[in-house]
Parts: structure tokens; sequence; C-alpha cells
């Protein structure tokens, strides 16, 4: 049963853009509950408190919504048009990961999941079915990459994210809940097999093991969810990333498969590929603001956002930044102004 209309839900989801859409049921990730827990104990989600609530929905995305009978996982290509690892040899630039370069990931996929999930309704209902649908990517409670891998979207490599033989991994993840019983699809193998770049590229050492990440100590954490200094150990080995990491995911070797990102609105911003970090750091509120609008970056508020380009100043070897830094030594926010000292001083 449903077949066909499956057949046809995947058809609307590449032409919506998706690269691959595939299906699970919800209580088809029974090894989530126990790993989240340890994750949790082990405090690896450092200052993201949030993940240590409403960990029973986390765990297990039978319990989120108990009417839900099928998962429809869908991943969305943003992969980068040039080698991300090129600007961090540029150390008066500052680095920002692929997926922040222009418009916030979250709206875009957001709609077209929304699309897809009223098509589904209107088809359904033209076969007498009533169906209900809840659509979700990144921010609720649902452990996207585990349920990706039971639906075969691909596998949750060694980096901790999901990757797949038709488009590598550089693709965000979403999802559509249904109350329909759709056919499910297998699960992907995993074929990470003895390779181990993602492991060995990490600047900062921020895989306790394979699969297993700290997430206190990966650049991506430090420079978007930390609040306050960094540790001097780690923000030594920040480079000039300044937002966001792909280190890992640009050592995978499946990106040969990389399909370009099929929305436009993912391509780099001129001025977000390799911008200098003497500029970016005297933004005040209002420039940071109008020149984070649609972003991702918005969300972290101008001070952030400088203490990470204070970090890369000090980490630049570049004495002509030394000035930027100590017109910042005092500024209204602490941590501005402890990392524009600390930056002056390493170039000193
Ligand atoms: C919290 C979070 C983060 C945290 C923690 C990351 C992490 N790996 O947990 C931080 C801020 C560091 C982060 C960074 C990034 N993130 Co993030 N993040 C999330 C979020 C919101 C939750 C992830 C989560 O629950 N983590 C908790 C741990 C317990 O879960 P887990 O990694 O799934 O843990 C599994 C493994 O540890 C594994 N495991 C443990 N032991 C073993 C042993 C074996 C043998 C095996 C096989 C597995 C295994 O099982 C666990 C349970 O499934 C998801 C969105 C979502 N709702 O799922 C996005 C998400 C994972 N992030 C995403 C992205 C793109 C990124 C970045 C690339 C962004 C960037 N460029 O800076 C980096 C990548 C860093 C990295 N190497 O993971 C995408 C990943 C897409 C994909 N292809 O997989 C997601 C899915 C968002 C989305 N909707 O697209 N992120
Ligand atoms: S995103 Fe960067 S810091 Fe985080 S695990 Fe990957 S390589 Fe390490
Ligand atoms: S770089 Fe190698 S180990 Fe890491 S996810 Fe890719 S295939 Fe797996």
């Amino acid at each position: 049963m449903g077949t066909a209309l499956k057949e046809a839900l995947v058809k609307r989801a590449l032409e919506e853009g998706f690269v691959s859409c595939r299906i699970c049921r919800p209580w088809d990730v029974p090894q989530v509950p126990g790993r989240l827990a340890a994750f949790i104990e082990a405090e690896y989600h450092g200052q993201m408190g949030w993940m240590a609530e409403r960990t029973h929905w986390r765990g297990d995305p039978a319990l989120l919504w108990p009417e839900a009978r099928s998962v429809i996982m869908l991943a969305e290509s943003y992969a980068p048009e040039v080698d991300p690892m090129e600007i961090l040899a540029h150390r008066d630039r500052g680095a920002i990961s692929v997926y922040a370069q222009n418009k916030d990931y979250h709206d875009l996929v957001k709609k077209r999941l929304k699309r897809l999930a009223r098509w589904l309704i209107a088809e359904a209902e033209k076969q007498g079915m009533t169906p209900e649908v809840k659509v979700f990517v990144d921010t609720a409670p649902v452990p996207e990459k585990a349920l990706g891998q039971a639906a075969g979207l691909g596998w949750m490599g060694k980096h901790s994210n999901l990757v797949s033989r038709d488009w590598g991994n550089w693709a965000f993840l979403g999802s559509v809940f249904t109350t329909l019983d759709l056919p499910v699809d297998e699960a992907e193998p995993d074929r990470c097999g003895s390779c181990r770049s993602c492991l060995d590229a990490c600047p900062t050492d921020a895989f306790v093991a394979p699969y297993q990440l700290d997430a206190r100590r990966c650049i991506s954490y430090l420079t978007i969810e930390h609040k306050g200094p960094v540790d001097e150990e780690l923000r030594s080995k920040l480079g000039n990333h300044i937002y966001g990491c792909d280190d890992c995911l640009a050592a995978c070797p499946w990106n040969k498969f990389a399909v370009a990102a099929s929305d436009m609105r993912y391509a780099a911003r001129e001025e977000l590929k390799a911008p200098k970090l003497a500029e970016l750091a005297t933004l005040d509120n209002a420039e940071f603001r109008a020149m984070f609008s649609g972003s991702p970056i918005k969300r972290i508020g101008r001070d952030r956002f400088v203490r990470n380009v204070l970090y890369a100043i000090g980490n630049s070897g570049d004495n002509r930044l030394r000035p930027v830094a100590q017109t910042l030594a005092n500024d209204f926010d602490a941590t501005v102004a402890e990392a524009a000292r600390w930056a002056a001083q390493r170039l000193g």
C-alpha cells in the first residue's frame, strides 16, 4: 500500500530541489537514547543546555509524536563551489563555514519541506486518506542524522555527520513526519572502512573516538554556541575560523560525488568569501546586523562575532593587525575587550 504515492513523493521531492528522499519508521533508531545519554553524561554538549532537555523526545522520535507512522527524510545539497580549505592559508582574512556564506538554510529548507508536505496531503486526500504532517529542520528535538541513516539517505561517518555515496557530506537534513503508513527504505551501511581523514583533519582534536564528538572542543561549537571567553589552549587552535568549521567535512573522499546545490541562495556572497579581519573587527551593532541580515551569522550577535574575529587576529601572525586589536582593548563587552588584549599581546 502507498507504493505509487511514495514514488510520486520522491519524484516531487527531487523536483523541489532535494537531492534525496527516503523513508523510515519513527521507531527505527533504538540505539539513539543510550548514545545521547552517554553524550550528555560526558558533558560533551558544553553550554548547549537545551540538549539535556526533552531528551526523551530527542532520543526517541516515536515519543515525539506517537501518531506518526512514517518519517520522510530529505537531504538538500549546499556543496561549495571552491575548496573551503583554501581560505585557511590567508591569515588576514576570516573563514566563514560554507553553510553560512549566504541565506539561512533553516528558512529555505523549511519552506521547501512545507511545500512538499502540502503536496503530500493533497495527493493523499485524492486517494481518500486524511493524513497529518509535521515538518522539522535542525532546531526540533529530532535525531536527524540517525533517522537519515535508518532511512538510507547515507551513513553516519566517523566525523558524525551523514555521508552519502550519491552526494558526499555537503547536505542539510530535514524531515516530514506523517501519520501515513508509507513503504520504508533500507538503512545504509557504514562505508568509512579504514579511512580516518576527517579525524586527522580536526585542528582541535575534538573527536574522542571515531563517530564521537566532544562538542566543547569543536570549532563550530566554540565560534557559534559558546558564550564568554574560549580557553586559551583552544583559541590558539581556531586559526582564522570565525564562524563554524568545515575541516572534517572537506576531508571526506566521498565528496567527489558531491552534487551542486540546487538553490543559488546558498552560493557564497562575494563579500563573505574572504572578508578582511581588520574590517570585521570594527563592525558596530548596527553594521553587524545590516551585514548579516538573513544570514545564520546574525544569531550570534556582534559581540561573539567580534570575539571570534579577534581570536583570528591573534592567530594571524600579522603585526599590521595589532592596532586594530588595540582599539578594542577597552570595548564595552568584557569578552571582546579580553580577546582584544590577548590578540594584541600575541602580535606584540
Ligand atoms: C547539536 C548540533 C551540533 C553541535 C554538536 C554536533 C554533534 N556532532 O553532535 C555542534 C555545534 C558542534 C554542531 C556542529 C556542526 N553541525 Co550540527 N547539529 C546539531 C544538532 C542540532 C543536534 C545533533 C545531536 O543531537 N548531537 C548529539 C549527539 C548525541 O548526536 P549524534 O552526533 O547524532 O551522536 C551520534 C554519534 O555519536 C553516534 N555514535 C556514538 N557512538 C557511536 C559508535 C558507532 C560505532 C557509530 C556508528 C555511531 C556512534 O550515535 C549517536 C546517536 O545517533 C543537529 C540537528 C538535529 N536536530 O539533529 C545539527 C546537524 C547535525 N548539524 C549539521 C551541520 C551541517 C553541522 C556543521 C557541519 C556546521 C559547520 N560547518 O560548522 C558542524 C559539524 C561538526 C561535526 N563534526 O559534527 C547538520 C549535519 C548534516 C549532515 N549531513 O549530517 C545537522 C543534521 C543540521 C541539519 N538539519 O542539517 N552541530
Ligand atoms: S567541525 Fe572542525 S573542529 Fe569541529 S570536529 Fe570538524 S574539523 Fe573538528
Ligand atoms: S573522511 Fe573517511 S572516515 Fe571520515 S566520514 Fe569520510 S569516509 Fe568516513
